[in-house]
């Protein structure tokens, strides 16, 4: 399959400002050139339109309009690339975008399952949410929770069943959303359970519970789900995340699933906050062990597939 990139320069669901940058760090990191040498055929659409921020009034969903017109352009250009039966791969922005990205995809894979790879759950709804960032909330509207008016982005209704929901690498998650999780049965495996058995079991356990149940995958990888100390690009940064090494098994792990994955996007890669663009290009990295980079591998020497 071809490879659209689609660069999403947002920043209006996050509390800071600057991860609207995070597209061009990850261009500037050699995305496309790193994806080609890989063999893939990949085609980078620029980035889609985002209103400037001017509304901040409402403070239970900060930019509401502008955050609303974004993510339903998203969906609308997601949606074209899914109908040229190409592999979008979209470029945060703030992880409020990913309402966009799902809306899209869902418009023609309702069975669809995602995979959110984050320090936080999002699934905070407009009356639950302690700050108002809308970038707290992306996976409860796709669930179907939430302010309607996000909730019928692209087409009527929520986008996905809950249960073909996966959470990996949570450590930050508020008492709302502890009980909307439970309330809607996510499969949620935080840091915790990555201590004790392992980010291969965990991984092994994820996907074949996603593969029996649904079509097909979405890939949601906010960088903040990895350490600190290896991401420090990010708005909120939270200790104890993942570890480069673990970073890059999720992603290889999710590589040999092939077919079955059928989209990704890494969000939350702010600029401003890095040191030397390190984040975007462990972002980049990243990119490519989920196309499936491996060690023992050149294109030139081995064939293409
Ligand atoms: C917090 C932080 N749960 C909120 N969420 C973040 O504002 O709703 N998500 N940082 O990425
Ligand atoms: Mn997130
Ligand atoms: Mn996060
Ligand atoms: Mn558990």
């Amino acid at each position: 399959k071809n490879v659209t990139i689609l660069g999403v320069p947002m920043d209006l669901g996050a509390g800071k400002r600057g991860v609207d940058m995070g597209p061009s760090a990850i261009r500037l990191a050699s995305l496309v050139k790193r994806l080609q040498s890989m063999g893939k055929i990949v085609e980078d659409r620029g980035n889609i339109h985002v209103p400037v921020g001017l509304n901040r009034d409402n403070e239970a969903m900060k930019y509401r309009e502008e955050v609303l017109t974004a993510c339903r352009s998203l969906a609308e250009e997601v949606y074209k690339i899914y109908q040229e039966d190409s592999f979008p791969l979209i470029l945060g922005g703030d992880h409020s975008i990913a309402m966009g990205s799902i809306a899209g995809l869902a418009r023609k894979e309702p069975e669809m399952g995602v995979i959110w790879i984050d320090a936080h759950a999002d699934f905070n709804s407009n009356t639950t949410s302690p700050s108002g960032n809308i970038h707290g909330m992306p996976l409860a509207v796709s669930c179907g929770i939430g302010d309607p008016e996000f909730v019928d982005i692209g087409t009527p209704g929520r986008k996905i069943d809950p249960k073909r929901v996966v959470v990996v690498g949570a450590r930050d998650i508020d008492m709302g959303e502890v009980v909307l999780l439970r309330q809607h049965g996510v499969k949620v495996y935080t840091m915790e359970e990555v201590d004790l058995y392992g980010i291969q079991h965990i991984m092994q356990e994820a996907m074949q519970y996603l593969e029996k149940n649904c079509s097909c995958l979405h890939v949601s990888f906010d960088m903040d789900a990895i350490d600190p100390s290896e991401a420090p690009g990010t708005g909120t940064p939270v200790r104890g995340g993942l570890t480069y090494r673990e970073a890059h098994f999720i992603m290889k792990y999710i590589s040999t699933y092939g077919n079955f994955v059928t989209s990704l996007e890494v969000v939350e890669v702010n600029p401003i906050l890095d040191i030397q663009n390190k984040t975007a290009e462990l972002a980049v990295e990243l990119i490519e062990s989920a196309f499936g980079k491996r060690i023992m591998y050149y294109s030139d020497i081995d064939e293409l597939d």
